[in-house]
């Protein structure tokens, strides 16, 4: 049955939002990256805002992610993206303004703008997604990455004495001042994705609403980074991911 016939016969469940163009994607087989792009477009479309968002896309894996959803778009230099988003939303109030980030751009590269930008309480999205590695430029280790996790730049696994510990931003969000609502999501399942979407409505609605800045972080899997199928990818991740980044609203100023 055409997509048309289904609409008409009013058994519709499923749909691509009108904001996702027939671009197709570049994104591996596996990656959640096309998961979220979906949601956020279905909560731009849901809250009638398709002319009023400007998204700040990222450097790494997602930095086409103006190719697929047709709302305006500012580029940012690697990790820039939330100072770029207060720029834009200081001079541009009525917009709704977000930025969209993996971990190397976010918690590494960009740390400094991701948390100035929150503890100032720019009224602005962050999704934030963490797949604990380097998509883009071939699987090297994050701050974000697990002990003991191999990368192409880690193949013994990440030691503490020479790396460090996995950063959690997340965590770091939800003590400043400026936040108002911080969140860590998935969307690994169906009941994830209904709740990571709810997450993502409801940061964007609080950036209208002038309550402060907004983190979603969304744990996220990078099937060709991990080396692993899909189906492994997402067993790893609930295994070895969630039980170090738990899933679950942080700070909400409400
Ligand atoms: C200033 C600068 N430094 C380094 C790079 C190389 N670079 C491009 S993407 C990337 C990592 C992106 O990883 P992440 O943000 O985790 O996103 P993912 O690809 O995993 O979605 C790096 C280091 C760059 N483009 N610019
Ligand atoms: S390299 Fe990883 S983050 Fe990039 S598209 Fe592939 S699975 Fe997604």
């Amino acid at each position: 049955m055409t997509k048309e016939k289904i609409i008409k016969s009013g058994n519709l469940v499923q749909k691509k939002p009108t904001l996702m163009n027939d671009n197709p994607m570049h994104y591996c087989p596996g990656c959640s990256h096309g998961v979220v792009h979906k949601l956020v477009a279905e909560v731009i479309e849901e809250m009638g805002m398709e002319e009023k968002t400007i998204g700040i896309s990222p450097v790494g894996c997602a930095v086409f992610i103006y190719n697929y959803l047709d709302i305006d778009w500012q580029e940012a230099a690697h990790g820039r993206a939330p100072a770029l988003a207060s720029a834009i939303k200081r001079l541009w109030p009525d917009r709704m303004v977000f930025t969209y980030q993996g971990d190397g751009d976010l918690a590494c590269i960009g740390t400094a703008e991701t948390i100035h930008a929150l503890n100032r309480g720019e009224n602005i999205t962050i999704i934030f997604v963490n797949n604990a590695i380097y998509g883009m430029t071939g699987g090297q280790m994050a701050p974000t990455t697990l002990m003991g996790m191999k990368t192409s730049t880690s193949p013994y696994g990440r030691d503490a004495s020479l790396h460090g510990y996995p950063l959690k931003i997340t965590e770091i969000a939800a003590q400043l001042e400026g936040t108002a609502y911080v969140t860590r999501q998935a969307v690994h399942t169906v009941p994830a994705i209904r709740k990571a979407k709810k997450a993502i409505r409801k940061a964007f609605e609080n950036s209208m609403a002038g309550k402060g800045s907004n983190l979603v972080e969304i744990v996220s899997t990078c099937s060709s980074g991990w080396k692993m199928t899909p189906d492994q990818s997402n067993k790893w991740m609930e295994e070895h991911m969630f039980p170090y980044y738990p899933l679950g609203d942080m700070k909400d100023k409400e």
